[in-house]
């Protein structure tokens, strides 16, 4: 008799050592499996955030120059510079057929624009932003100075849909050659 209580006591013990003790494991084991998967979906999205406030998803940068030998200009309006010429357009934001950059997201551009004129005439051209004066370079004819280009930059933080270009200032002129001493040139830094 006292073996049959011994069984049935060591039974009875071992069933509730079970029940106390293998339940909780499993319900800590998922529990922890949960924060991870909340965690590690957390730092996804912060790396997705990321990826697209350093522009990892959107590439734009050009650069043009206009073709042929000539003289463009002088004009006696303010004309916008149309470079033909295109060295690269990734993001397709630099209309050739117009001269005319479009941010295509919301960031921080870098503009560099440099024009040639060997000649007697002044050289003169404004960089605009959505038809306003950002910045501009001039040169005067040969025999007030030795040199037969100007150039000037800018880092400008745009809207989408902001547009960039070059315009020539009324009376004065630029020069186009092989060599491609006028160019005007756009990159995205990134996004913000
Ligand atoms: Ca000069």
């Amino acid at each position: 008799m006292k073996l049959v209580l011994s069984v049935v006591v060591l039974v009875c013990v071992g069933v509730a050592h079970a029940e106390d003790s293998t339940p909780p494991k499993l319900d800590i084991t998922s529990e922890v499996l949960t924060i991870i998967e909340k965690k590690f979906n957390g730092l996804q999205h912060e790396v997705n955030e990321l990826k697209s406030k350093i522009g990892g998803t959107v590439k734009v940068a050009f650069s043009a120059s206009p073709s042929g030998f000539r003289y463009i200009g002088p004009y006696a309006e303010p004309t916008t510079l149309v470079y033909d010429h295109v060295f690269i357009n990734i993001g397709n934001a630099y209309d050739a057929n117009t001269g005319i950059f479009t941010a295509p997201v919301k960031g921080v551009y870098f503009f560099i624009f440099v024009v040639f004129n060997p000649h007697e005439k002044e050289t003169a051209v404004k960089l605009l932003k959505n038809g306003e004066l950002v910045l501009g370079a001039s040169d005067n004819p040969p025999g007030q100075d030795t040199e037969d280009t100007a150039c000037n930059s800018v880092s400008l933080l745009l809207e989408k849909g902001d547009q960039i270009h070059l315009q020539l200032v009324e009376t004065r002129r630029i020069y186009a050659d092989s060599l491609m001493r006028s160019s005007f040139t756009g990159h995205l830094l990134f996004t913000v």
